[in-house]
C-alpha cells in the first residue's frame, strides 16, 4: 500500500457524537454523559452552549456534532435558547420549516454558569415556560479554567481556590431543588456510569414539552485528581454511597430511581479522588469525614 495515498474517509459511527479528536481530557465524565444523551436526542438538536469545557467540542469550522451549535456568554445560554426557539416557532408557523425539520433546543452548560451567573436567566426562562431541555454537566468547579470553586463544589473538596487543610468551606447548592421549585415539566439527576437510568430519563424528557432539566454528575480526572480509567467507577460510587441521588421530578412528585441499599460509607467515594486526599493524609480528619457522612445520612433519612 502506498503510504502517501490519501486515506479513505472514516466510516461514520452509529453514535452522533465522536469522542475522539476533540481537545477534551481523557476520562471526561461530562463527555461520557453527553455522548449518551446525544445518541438518544439525535441530530435534530440545536445546542446553545454557555462558555465552559464543552465549548471546545465545536471550534469553527470543526465539530463532532451533526446538528447545530450556538455559543453564548456564560450567563446567557437560556436567553440564547429563547431566541432560537422563537425563531424556529416563527418559521414553523409561516410554513417555512416543515414540522419534521423542527429542532430540539438544548442548553448545554457547566455548573459554574448554571449554579451561579446563569441562574437568573434560567429562572426567567422556566418561568416563561420556554420549551427547552437544559443540561448542566456538573464537574463541581470551573473546570475549563483550572477547577476554581463554583457553587456546586462539595464541602471539603480541594479546588484551585480552596487549598487549605479542610478544602472548600462552603456547601453545594441544591440546583435540582431550585429547578423543581419552579414546577418545570421535568427534572432529573443522572450520571454517565448509570446508562440505563440515564437513557430512560432522556427518553422521557425528549417526549415532554416545556422547561426540562437534566443534571449529570461529571467526574473529571484533572479537577478531581484521579486517573482517567476510574471515571465510571467514581460515578458508580457516587450513587452507591448516596452522595449523588438518582431522582426525577415529574407531575409535581420527586421519585428516587435508584435507592442505594445498603449504602456504602462516603469515604469509599472520597478516597478515590486527590481533591479529598487531605481528609486522609497526613492525618485522618474524622470530624470532616463524619460531617460529610451526616449530610448524606440526613438527606436519605427524609426519603420515604
Ligand atoms: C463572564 C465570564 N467570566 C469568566 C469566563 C471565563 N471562563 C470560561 S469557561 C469558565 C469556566 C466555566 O465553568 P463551568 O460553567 O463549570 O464549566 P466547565 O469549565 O467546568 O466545563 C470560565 C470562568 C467567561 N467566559 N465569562
Ligand atoms: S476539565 Fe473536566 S469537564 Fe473539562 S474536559 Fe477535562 S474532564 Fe472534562
Ligand atoms: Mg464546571
Amino acid at each position: 500500500m502506498n503510504p502517501s495515498a490519501p486515506k479513505p474517509p472514516r466510516p461514520l459511527p452509529s453514535v452522533h457524537l465522536l469522542g475522539s479528536g476533540t481537545p477534551m481530557c481523557a476520562g471526561c465524565g461530562g463527555l461520557e454523559a453527553l455522548h449518551q444523551i446525544y445518541d438518544i436526542l439525535g441530530e435534530k438538536t440545536v445546542f446553545i452552549n454557555a462558555a465552559g469545557c464543552m465549548t471546545l467540542l465545536a471550534v469553527y469550522p470543526f465539530t463532532p456534532f451533526r446538528g447545530s451549535w450556538l455559543y453564548t456568554a456564560m450567563a446567557s445560554a437560556p436567553a440564547g435558547a429563547q431566541g432560537v426557539r422563537d425563531a424556529l416557532d416563527i418559521l414553523l408557523e409561516q410554513g417555512r420549516l416543515a414540522p419534521e425539520e423542527n429542532l430540539e433546543v438544548v442548553v448545554l452548560t457547566g455548573d459554574g454558569a448554571a449554579y451561579g451567573m446563569g441562574l437568573t436567566a434560567t429562572s426567567s426562562a422556566i418561568e416563561r415556560g420556554l420549551n427547552f431541555l437544559y443540561i448542566c454537566y456538573d464537574n463541581e468547579g470551573y473546570g475549563n479554567t483550572g477547577q476554581q470553586y463554583s457553587e456546586a463544589t462539595p464541602h471539603g473538596a480541594r479546588t484551585a481556590t480552596s487549598r487549605g487543610l479542610t478544602g472548600f468551606p462552603g456547601y453545594k447548592k441544591d440546583l435540582f431543588a431550585i429547578w423543581t421549585a419552579h414546577r418545570p415539566a421535568y427534572a432529573a439527576t443522572v450520571v454517565g456510569a448509570e446508562p440505563l437510568d440515564l437513557a430512560r430519563k432522556i427518553e422521557k424528557a425528549a417526549r415532554l414539552r416545556g422547561p426540562r432539566f437534566l443534571l449529570p454528575l461529571a467526574p473529571g480526572p484533572p479537577g478531581w485528581d484521579y486517573e482517567p480509567p476510574l471515571t465510571a467507577e467514581i460515578g458508580r460510587l457516587a450513587v452507591k454511597t448516596g452522595i449523588w441521588p438518582l431522582k426525577e421530578y415529574v407531575d409535581g412528585q420527586v421519585i428516587h430511581t435508584k435507592i442505594p441499599r445498603p449504602r456504602l460509607p462516603v469515604e469509599e467515594y472520597l478516597k478515590t479522588q486527590g481533591r479529598f486526599a487531605h481528609l486522609f493524609q497526613p492525618r485522618r480528619n474524622d470530624a470532616l469525614i463524619g460531617e460529610i457522612q451526616s449530610l448524606v445520612d440526613a438527606y436519605w433519612d427524609q426519603v420515604k
